[in-house]
């Protein structure tokens, strides 16, 4: 039987960089999710033949919130639902089953890196056929759909068990109950060369995965464990958990402190990674030593003849504009097409779409490539294994002869936290009322020689997409302010910092960007405006 419920909008369903986010006790409110899922409903023309994937990063709610989707869709008479198993779905593994799927779309329930939990974050990731998230105009109409709502459809069947795949139905929709794990390591099988990889996890090669009790628990330990022969409890917090057992899901310095301490511990393993709650941002630390996620991207960009997926030949590469311009050099010295767009993976997939790119990153310690439309934790980390196992090198090495090839940049991200939006709001209006007469300032000693809002006009669709302010200094310095688009309480701004050294290059980023550091805070007034004399968190 199908109901029709009477509702009232809820103003603040705007999507942001990556999905809508909110605090739990948001997302909890009577009809919110309702409302938000039919405003998508409404926005699809002929849901009798369309089919999507459902599932998420385990966190708490996402087993209300699927059963939710299930009697939503089937009561708007959605062809066909895919499940994963369990609900849970990493954001890479969804992409992939969309694309391989031919689906026409998916809700994966995330907050992503957020921490989870009643009192933590919720989230839902829309996808459409494009295997990625939905694009700004497509958010926009959803949105519009938020603020007119009078009414959702639900269905009352029965609440469907995940436990096993299967076929079911509820009304005429048709749930088919997935395993979410054998296709992408299939995917991931037919990309990087699994042999040699078993072979160096076979050898005395000690690896750490770390999957802070998200969705990669379970891909890790069939892919790493189970299929490339690394020992039991390689997998650390291996099991998805509705809080995260109290972690921040963040793969960062600061948020996976107990694997940093472990990899600069006498006893450290050679070599570990660490993904998000939903298994697309990467943290990649050797002995003693850290990848910035810039340089990672630009390291296996040098190295893509390495893998048999790319040996012979990839289209271009592209970063946020946010990013360390590392990738850069790689892609002049090989005669690749390069690529600048906003925050937010969306807008590389029409560069991907398009072939003009292979690989993608961003400083949020996302990397990736085109065989999704998503940036992708395990992909990065067997990026790195494959390349281990051909050099047989380890991170400090290899990261330092690409450093003595090209020079590095040093990068640091500065975030201040929890600003009013209103004051923020005012910090990035003045800043770039400013920006013209900043061109010529010397501030201690760095000269700035450019200054303006970054613009990105996509090749592909014509679309034109603002996001962040960028000055340039006569050294090839720069910094890149914007604020964040995931955040679920204030505003916060970030201030992305770099320069490019060719001699100096084992130095601490503290150390060598201290005083562009204390430039950025001059150019954007930010002590001034919020009080903060530092910032909250630096990654
Ligand atoms: C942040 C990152 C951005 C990333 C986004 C989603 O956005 O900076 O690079 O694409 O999160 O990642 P923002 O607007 O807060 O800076 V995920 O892993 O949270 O989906
Ligand atoms: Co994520």
């Amino acid at each position: 039987m199908i109901e029709t419920i009477k509702t009232t909008p809820y103003t603040d369903q705007k999507m942001g960089t990556a999905g809508l986010r909110k605090k739990t006790k948001i997302a909890m409110q009577e009809n919110y999710i309702e409302n938000f899922l039919q405003s998508i409903f409404n926005t699809i023309p002929n849901l009798e033949n369309k089919s999507f994937l459902v599932g998420g990063d385990g966190r708490f709610y996402n087993s209300v919130v699927i059963q939710k989707i299930i009697k939503i869709a089937s009561a708007n008479n959605v062809k066909k639902l895919l499940i994963a198993k369990d609900g849970l779905v990493s954001t890479p593994a969804g992409s992939h089953i969309i694309l391989k799927n031919h689906l026409d779309g998916a809700f994966v329930l995330s907050a992503s890196h957020n921490p989870g939990g009643i009192d933590g974050d919720f989230g839902i990731k829309y996808a459409t056929s494009s295997g990625g998230q939905c694009q700004p105009d497509e958010s926009k109409a959803i949105q519009e759909e938020a603020l007119k709502i009078k009414e959702y459809k639900i269905s009352n069947c029965q609440d469907i068990d995940l436990s096993k795949t299967r076929t079911t139905q509820c009304e005429n929709t048709i749930i088919e109950i997935i395993d979410p794990y054998v296709d992408y390591i299939k995917l991931m099988e037919s990309i990087f060369d699994f042999k040699k990889i078993k072979e160096l996890l076979s050898s005395d090669f000690r690896f750490v995965f770390d999957a802070m009790n998200g969705v990669t628990g379970p891909y890790a330990k069939k892919m790493f464990e189970e299929t490339l022969n690394a020992p039991k409890g390689t997998v650390i917090n291996a099991t998805p958990l509705e809080d995260f057992g109290g972690l921040h899901p963040d793969p960062n310095l600061i948020y996976a402190k107990h694997l940093v301490d472990l990899m600069y511990s006498e006893s450290a393993p050679d070599f570990a990674a660490a993904n998000d709650g939903d298994g697309d941002r990467n943290m990649i630390l050797g002995k003693s030593f850290f990848v910035s996620p810039s340089d990672c991207l630009a390291i296996l960009t040098d190295n893509y003849k390495l893998i048999p997926a790319y040996k012979n030949g990839i289209y271009g590469v592209a970063k946020s504009a946010a990013t360390s311009m590392a990738v850069k050099k790689v892609a002049d010295a090989l005669n690749l097409g390069f690529y600048e767009v906003p925050t937010g993976w969306k807008y590389f997939i029409n560069l991907m779409d398009s072939n003009r790119i292979s690989f993608c990153g961003e400083e949020s310690f996302g990397t990736g490539a085109s065989h999704i439309r998503e940036k992708d934790g395990i992909w990065a980390t067997l990026f790195w294994l494959n390349i281990i196992a051909e050099k047989r090198q380890s991170i400090k090495d290899i990261a330092l002869s690409h450093w003595k090839k090209y020079g590095r940049n040093y990068y640091l991200r500065n975030d201040f936290e929890n600003i009013p939006q209103n004051v923020a709001d005012k910090l990035m209006e003045d800043l770039e009322n400013s920006l013209p007469s900043l061109i010529n300032q010397n501030f201690s000693g760095y000269i700035v020689s450019d200054a303006y809002p970054f613009i990105y006009n996509d090749p592909v669709d014509k679309t034109s997409t603002k996001n962040g302010l960028v000055v340039h200094f006569t050294d090839g310095s720069r910094i890149v302010y914007r604020l964040s688009g995931t955040g679920t309480s204030g505003a916060t701004l970030r201030t992305y910092i770099e320069r490019y050294e060719t001699n100096n290059l084992l130095e601490a980023p503290e150390t060598m960007l201290e005083e562009l550091s204390k430039v950025s805070r001059q150019i954007s007034k930010v002590t001034e405006l919020t009080g903060k004399a530092k910032p909250d968190i630096i990654t």
